[in-house]
């Protein structure tokens, strides 16, 4: 990995993860792709190149790919689980036209893709505790239906035309930079600003429903590390469970209570996140991205609320 085209550099993960490629790969060209009205700003757009790069546009992505030299293609352009559900061919066009336009550009240049999976690509049917790297995937939403075939076109083009494509399933990420927007799990990183900010959090998400969740610098890593892992040890590619913490919003709501004591929570649940959260697995068995590429969580849930608390209260509170 040297010359590597972040698609999405504006979001949730590509804001970090292009900063931190940077830092990795002093010596090579990490182009941040940003959409129009997602222009990046400040450190991100001081500190290296930067691109207009909509994955719906062919022609303009590969136009980047030859002008950098790009080797590595992170693929993080995507429409999260509860927008997908309002906004179903968006979503499709975003995720699979993206990728196609994207895996092709990578067959013909030689280039290794990134794009992650979620627990979004599990449903109803799948087992829900401990759930299996290879288990039944028959997702009900929009997002998973293209979480599962982002997953299944990757492979693909490894398997017909030898294209190093590789992902993880990443759980809800927990951020204290970019907030996510329009997902389901995103209560888990919202539930944080209201506890620095000094309000009373509206939960979304009943008390009771446990998903898989990791914190941002946890993510990053994997998201290096398996593009880096030796191709000759990875028996699975797209794409990989991998697991840090699992917890529901009574578990965190405690959790933060140990460093803010007055803060308050009550529920008001989202029924479209509810119903999307209830097909999701409670905790993912990452045993196989254990063994075929070393992955290992730093953070736990105490060890990530103490951090976002004290990174938040720095910002927020200036
Ligand atoms: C979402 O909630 O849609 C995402 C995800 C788990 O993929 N954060």
């Amino acid at each position: 990995m040297k010359n590597v085209l972040v698609v999405g550099a504006t979001g949730q993960i590509g804001s970090e993860l292009t900063m931190l490629l940077r830092k990795h790969i002093p010596a090579g060209n990490i182009v941040a792709g940003y959409i129009k009205g997602a222009e990046p700003k400040g450190v991100l757009l001081e500190s290296g190149p930067a691109e207009l790069s909509d994955v719906t546009n062919a022609q303009q992505l590969a136009g980047i790919v030859e002008k950098y030299n790009i080797d590595t293609i992170y693929n993080l352009a995507a429409i999260l689980s509860a927008t997908a559900e309002a906004k179903p061919l968006l979503a499709w066009n975003i995720q699979m036209n993206g990728l196609i336009n994207l895996l092709e550009i990578a067959r013909e240049k030689n280039c290794a893709v990134f794009t992650p999976s979620s627990i979004g690509a599990f449903g109803p049917d799948t087992p829900h505790v401990n759930t299996p790297q290879d288990t039944i995937q028959r997702p009900k939403t929009m997002y998973g239906v293209t979480k599962v075939s982002c997953e299944l076109l990757s492979d693909y083009y490894h398997i017909k035309y030898g294209v190093d494509t590789r992902s993880v399933r990443f759980p809800g990420l927990i951020s204290n930079v970019t907030p996510p927007g329009g997902g389901t799990t995103d209560y888990a990183v919202d539930i944080y600003y209201a506890a620095v900010e000094g309000r009373e959090f509206v939960c979304p998400i009943q008390n009771g429903t446990f998903m898989d969740m990791m914190y941002m610098p946890d993510a990053l890593r994997a998201a290096i590390s398996i593009m880096e892992a030796d191709p000759t040890k990875l028996i699975h590619r797209n794409s990989f469970n991998i697991a840090s913490m699992s917890f529901d919003p009574e578990i965190i709501y405690n959790e933060i209570k140990k460093v803010i004591p007055e803060f308050k929570m009550r529920y008001e649940f989202d029924p479209l996140r509810q119903a999307i959260a209830d097909s999701w697995p409670d905790k993912m068995d990452d045993s196989c991205a254990r063994a075929e590429w070393g992955w290992k969580p730093e953070y736990d849930l105490t060890s990530m609320t103490k951090d976002m608390i004290e990174k938040l209260s720095l910002r927020l509170k200036k």
